[in-house]
């Protein structure tokens, strides 16, 4: 299905021409009837050849009514672009071409109508002239008359071969429904209508106005029920709950919501030299909205939305002063950008912003961020493929994306961390990739594993300076002289204070132990490491069972070492105690 809204001054025959082309009348209202006024959106629908189904959104003309008329061509990429013969080019011709303009829409038809009634060559000049400077104005012409049909075969050729030759909406995109009415069916509750402009709505299905969770009763497109329509669409949704008109509609986690965007403005011919005011109203897709505007530069602006809105790099929008009724244009840059502190962080925000145009790439969305969550820039509409696809500069960290220079100054980040941390605690383990992360007020441990400088490396699960020696040097000294006191009485341990006399403090042990150099049986009774297999090979050389008292003397020790060590020896399976308290070694 295509989707075409139309556009032009009150009056000038936008309803005749689509009644004219779909035979049903767009204004349903009896009081626009009477007034012969369009006052509310209106939706008709025709075949062509080619194209196939196409859903007109018929806007109104009225200049009080233009928040109605943003909100039907917000999210429609194709315009009837609707001049009288018979009139001058008026304003609101010029601001809906502003508003077109601004959204950048650059599909569509100019056609001069009631032909009847004047000469269309004049009026086509005007037009022309007026949409050379816009996005509009490589768009064809056409001159019709609703009343007598003239020229109408030629509006309809032309059209289907337009819409025919469209590129169809990416069929990965997710969907997102601007609702521009709502209201309460009798026997079928809330019914919601809108355009789809990608992506697809499927009966049963659960969708989120970012707030409200809402079931998808029923689908229906051009007057039928169907079990899914797919974007561009013009849908109506009967829903489990009440939506209202402007809401948008999303499936669950697949958008991320703002209430911060940074944007790109382009001023539109309604456009006043001073910029947008600080408080504009920000017309996107089919909802409105006074925003707060804050200015990053020339030609950027931060714009803070009063509810969260799922919005994603390159859509675009109207910046309105309602005031002055001067118009800009904005298109969105980055719906989650960083906060902005300090003087100078709005240019400096600016200046980062220069480069991008909209188009989101992985590459520059990354390089800017530096660090990002995958999720994130998948939901504001970077394409992102699998990680083997890559761009060569951008890291993948599990869930996260890291720029190669980012990394780079993580990793110095890493590096200096370590150093701290090996200085202020010499006999400490070094610091796991979690701790390096907390740090560095990193979100995650795999970041850290992700961006190891070479001068750092991954030891038993602890962060440590390549070139720092396995063992602090005090340890390293207490281990040799207890290996030496040792040498020839290896299970006669020290005491407590022997140990304190070969430099075993507390926390000298503690590394000791942990570095697997020394055997600890007990508080303070330490053996020199591998003591323990030693001793189980002794004591297989004894008649077996034998009992602690043989132990001990075969050992050469005292019961302060012998007992710990044993049950050090039960522990582990190398002897098995019987009810007697003799032993046997296990496996003899
Ligand atoms: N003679 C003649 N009259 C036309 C033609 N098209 C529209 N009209 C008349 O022009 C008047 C306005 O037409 P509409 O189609 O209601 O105009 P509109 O642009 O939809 O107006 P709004 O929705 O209020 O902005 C009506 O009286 C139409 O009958 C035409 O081709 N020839
Ligand atoms: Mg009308």
């Amino acid at each position: 299905m295509h989707v075409v809204a139309t556009a032009g001054h009150v009056d000038h025959g936008k309803s005749a021409l689509v009644r004219a082309l779909t035979g049903r009348d767009p204004d349903r209202l009896a009081q626009e009837r009477q007034r012969g006024l369009t006052i509310e959106l209106g939706y008709v629908w025709t075949a062509l050849p080619a194209a196939g189904e196409v859903a007109f959104v018929d806007v109104p003309g009225h200049e009080r009514f233009i928040s109605t008329t943003l909100a039907g061509l917000g999210p429609v990429p194709v315009v009837l672009f609707v001049v009288a013969a018979d009139d001058p080019w008026m304003p609101q011709a010029a601001e809906h071409l502003a508003a077109l303009d601004a959204l950048g829409v650059n599909r569509g038809l100019l056609v001069v109508t009631r032909t009847d009634l004047a000469d269309p060559t004049a009026a086509r000049m005007a037009a022309r002239e007026q949409l050379g400077a816009t996005s509009l104005r490589d768009i064809p012409d056409v001159a019709v008359s609703a009343r007598t049909g003239a020229g109408m075969t030629q509006l309809r050729e032309t059209l289907d071969r337009l819409l025919a030759g469209l590129p169809p909406a990416p069929s990965t995109a997710p969907a997102r429904l601007w609702v521009d009415r709502s209201f309460v069916a009798a026997g079928a509750g809330t019914i919601v209508t809108g355009t789809l402009p990608a992506g697809t709505v499927t009966v049963g299905e659960e969708l989120t106005t970012g707030e409200t969770g809402v079931r998808v009763r029923g689908v229906e497109t051009l007057g039928r029920q169907v079990p899914a329509a797919t974007g561009p669409a013009r849908v109506a949704l009967n829903l489990t709950a009440a939506v209202a008109r402007g809401a948008v509609l999303t499936p669950a986690g697949r958008w991320h919501h703002t209430t911060t965007v940074d944007v790109r403005l382009r001023p539109t011919a309604l456009a006043t030299a001073a910029g947008p005011p600080r408080q504009p109203l920000l017309h996107i897709g089919a909802s409105t909205m006074a925003v707060r505007l804050r200015r990053l530069g020339e030609r950027h602006a931060r714009l803070h939305l009063p509810a969260a809105m799922p919005l994603w790099i390159g859509d675009r929008g109207i910046l309105r002063d309602p005031g002055t009724r001067s118009l800009w244009g904005m298109t969105v840059l980055d719906p989650a950008p960083p906060p902005l502190r300090g003087r100078g962080a709005g240019v400096a925000r600016a200046a980062e912003l220069a480069t991008a145009d909209g188009n989101a790439t992985v590459a520059q969305e990354v390089a800017r961020r530096g660090l990002a969550d995958r999720l994130l820039l998948q939901r504001i509409g970077v394409p992102i493929a699998g990680s083997a696809a890559l761009p060569p500069d951008v890291i993948s960290a599990g869930e996260w994306l890291i720029s190669r220079e980012h990394a780079m100054r993580l990793g110095d980040g890493v590096l200096a961390a370590v150093r701290e941390h090996a200085t202020a605690a010499p006999l400490q383990p070094g610091l796991t990739p979690a701790g390096v992360a907390a740090k560095l007020g990193l979100p995650a441990a795999e970041i850290v594993a992700a961006v190891l400088p070479s001068s750092v490396q991954l030891r038993e699960g602890r962060v440590v300076a390549s070139d720092s020696a396995e063992v602090a040097p005090p340890v390293a000294r207490a281990v040799a002289a207890l290996e030496a006191q040792l040498g020839t009485a290896p299970f006669a341990a020290p005491t407590a204070e022997g140990l304190q006399e070969l430099g075993f403090t507390d926390e000298v042990l503690g590394a000791a132990v942990r570095a697997g150099l020394v055997l600890r049986l007990d508080r303070s009774v330490v053996l020199a490491a591998g003591a323990d297999d030693e001793a189980a090979t002794a004591l297989a050389e004894l008649p077996q069972p034998f009992t602690v008292s043989q132990a001990r003397q075969r050992l050469a020790t005292t019961r302060r070492v012998v007992l710990p060590l044993l049950a050090h020896l039960d522990r582990t399976g190398r002897t098995r105690r019987l009810a007697d308290d003799r032993r046997r070694v296990t496996g003899r």
